[in-house]
């Protein structure tokens, strides 16, 4: 091979390759230590980072919050990804797959965990009748998006975000590969919201909070800093869905919560009360 490698008969795992991420990641699932998961005192009880994957039900639940729905009080704690916080015996039995967010559900009779972001937006819609339209085009189209989301932002993420933000080698062949996907994406969206006020139509749903985290955040700069790179300016539809959404009140605060990076005014590692989040936006300038 012309860059010196081979892929050898059997994959062995490299220990020593990588940068801080290959050190976390392992071939294998499971627990790695014993370590209960904290419990608050409401009946959602959040274990997550304030990662676009996360952001999408920190969103909601304010979003729920700001229509005065109570029952959607929450405790959030930060699971630390990157000291391995998703491989204790806790965290993996809300979530065998250990990657945030995860939710635990202790309103009913029986306690329910519920993984992946677009599962626990269902849930969160379903359970409390909002952001979701109950019955036919609508419904399909929220789902349309929804899992259009779920499909492709790990292209934008794991492929593009990675090679082109966090490896610490750039490699011309895979940013070309998942620059050109996440330029189709964009495209697409950007065609999408041409004709709609919203994603899935004209009603503002949980097809917008799965999506605005990503390709929201990443066209108004918030995300791999990349803006000049993908030319994000040209995709105007996109750019007018996303500065909508990011003024809407729930959005910023939902933004917040679980983070640990950024500026301090958008630092809220974990959220109890909403006087939590009132608290770090007052300091924001
Ligand atoms: N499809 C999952 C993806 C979740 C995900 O990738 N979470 C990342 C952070 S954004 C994570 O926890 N990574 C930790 C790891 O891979 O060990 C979802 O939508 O919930």
């Amino acid at each position: 091979m012309e860059n010196g490698y081979t892929p050898p008969k059997v994959w062995v795992h490299n220990t020593d390759g990588g940068n801080q991420w290959a050190s976390i990641n392992r071939p294998v699932s499971g627990a790695t230590h014993e370590q209960a998961l904290p419990v608050g005192e409401h009946a959602l009880q959040l274990y997550s980072l304030g990662t676009p994957n996360g952001q999408k039900v920190t969103i909601l639940l304010e979003e729920l919050l700001a229509l005065g729905i109570k029952e959607a009080e929450y405790d959030a704690y930060l699971i630390n990804i990157g000291e391995g916080e998703q491989f204790s015996s806790g965290f993996v039995g809300a979530n065998p797959n250990s990657k945030i967010p995860a939710l635990v559900d202790k309103s009913g009779d029986d306690e329910v965990n519920v993984f992946e972001s677009a599962s626990i937006l269902v849930h969160l819609a379903e359970k409390f009748g909002q952001f979701l339209p109950k019955e036919g085009a609508a419904r399909t189209q929220t789902f349309n998006w929804l899992f259009w989301a779920q499909g492709s932002a790990p292209f934008l993420g794991g492929g593009f975000g990675h090679f082109y933000a966090y490896a610490d080698e750039k490699f011309e062949y895979p940013i070309n590969r998942f620059a050109m996907e996440a330029k189709r994406q964009l495209d697409v969206l950007d065609k999408q919201l041409a004709q709609h006020t919203y994603v899935a139509g004209e009603e503002y749903s949980i097809a917008d909070i799965a999506i605005w985290p990503w390709y929201g955040n990443l066209v108004l700069g918030k995300l791999y800093d990349a803006g000049e790179f993908l030319q994000v300016e040209s995709y105007t539809h996109i750019m007018r869905w996303a500065t909508m959404i990011s003024e809407r009140e729930a959005v910023q605060r939902g933004r917040v919560v679980n983070r640990s990076f950024g500026e301090e005014w958008e630092q809220v590692p974990e959220r109890h009360s909403a006087a939590d989040i009132d608290a770090v936006l007052k300091l924001k300038p």
